[in-house]
């Protein structure tokens, strides 16, 4: 790979040159007419930084714990589906990345790699699994003990997918998923075409918040982590019904559009819970100080979703480290040029809204 990678958008670029242009929007693309795709990102604009001068920023440190795991970034590799999309080695090789960036790395339902595997291919790494929970209990009983026997340390319940958005670029395209693709996490052969659509056989959408006592008690070794809140009422349902951490996420803009950027909504739910539970955010981290911004509204660290990806579709394993390492540096300096020594010294006195927009 060059080393012409000066940022994430270098990385999307080769990822687009190197992408057949159905998995390149598939990744890309978002619900609807992309508002909220385009509204993550254009939110850390209108949010600016306010540095402070003369600290003692002679050391810095990148890292902070989440579930009690210390990473040495603020960024978790999010929970991307069908990564063998982007790279032949898929979710294996993006486990490896994550393992040598130091963070944890989230394994979709939809991969092509069992927990068992995962472990297999990073010994040690700090693993988490989101779970897209099937109407077919035992079998959805059956792979969280599995995730637990594999030492995973988290389980992730996404609940902002009853059913896929509207992905009108995939429409557009007639995407399918290869036909030779495992699935090995559903209970079900997943139709190749129209994909999004097949997906609502795979996922049970008559969930309510009273199943998660079903799920706690089927896999009480593992905290508990809820994704996709975009409210404080939903965000005070998760921790009462059990959540040790929340990812305020609209899914990176791909399931209902129109719904507000995830940074906006972030003061509203660190305000309701942030005592209580860990608040994590995903939906246009493109930047160190994309990061940085989040940390100062009361995240506790972001996710990472299609920024990593592209690292991954553009070289591979080595392709996510380089991206992973990149954010890394990007925080470093942020930190640096901000005063604060540890992302544990960024507080909203760090941020003011932007008032030349
Ligand atoms: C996702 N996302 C997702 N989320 C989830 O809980 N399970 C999944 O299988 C997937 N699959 C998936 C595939 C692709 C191609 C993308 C881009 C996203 C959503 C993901 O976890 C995260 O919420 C967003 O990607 C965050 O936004 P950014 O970082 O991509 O802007
Ligand atoms: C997506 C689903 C699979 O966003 O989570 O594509």
């Amino acid at each position: 790979m060059s080393d012409q990678h000066v940022n994430v958008d270098d990385f999307e670029e080769t990822a687009r040159e190197r992408l057949e242009p159905g998995a390149y929007d598939y990744i890309a693309g978002g619900a609807g007419d992309e508002h909220t795709l385009r509204g993550n990102a254009g939110a850390f604009a209108r949010w600016e930084l306010r540095p402070r001068v003369l600290v003692d920023v002679g050391t810095i440190s990148t890292a902070v714990s989440v579930l009690g795991t210390e990473i040495a970034l603020p960024v978790v590799v999010a929970p991307t589906a069908f990564q063998r999309l982007a790279d032949p080695g898929g979710e294996v090789s993006m486990a490896r990345a994550a393992a040598a960036a130091g963070t944890v790395m989230t394994l979709s339902t939809l991969s092509s790699t069992t927990p068992a595997e995962l472990a297999a291919a990073a010994p040690g790494a700090p693993q988490w699994f989101q779970l897209y929970w099937s109407r077919d209990r035992g079998f959805t009983r059956e792979l969280v003990e599995a995730v637990a026997e594999a030492g995973f340390r988290a389980l992730m319940l996404t609940v902002d997918l009853p059913v896929a958005g509207r992905r009108e670029r995939d429409l557009r395209a007639g995407f399918a998923l290869p036909a030779d693709l495992p699935l090995p996490n559903l209970p079900i052969e997943l139709q190749r075409e129209d994909f999004h659509a097949a997906l609502h056989a795979a996922v049970d959408d008559t969930l309510t918040w009273r199943d998660l006592e079903w799920l706690r008690s089927s896999c009480s070794l593992l905290p508990l982590v809820v994704k996709g809140i975009l409210t404080a009422e939903d965000a005070l349902l998760a921790v009462e019904h059990g959540a040790a951490a929340i990812v305020v996420s609209n899914h990176g803009g791909r399931q209902l559009d129109g719904v507000p950027a995830t940074l906006d909504v972030l003061p509203e739910v660190v305000e309701a819970v942030g005592e209580r539970v860990e608040v994590l955010l995903d939906g246009g981290i493109r930047r160190g100080v994309d990061v940085l911004k989040a940390l100062a509204l009361g995240a506790r660290a972001t996710l990472s979703g299609r920024a990593v990806l592209w690292g991954l579709a553009a070289g591979g394993q080595e392709g996510a480290t380089r991206v992973l390492a990149l954010l890394r540096s990007e925080i470093e300096l942020g930190l640096k040029l901000l005063g604060c020594p540890s992302p544990a010294d960024v507080t909203p006195a760090h941020v003011r809204r932007a008032t030349s927009l």
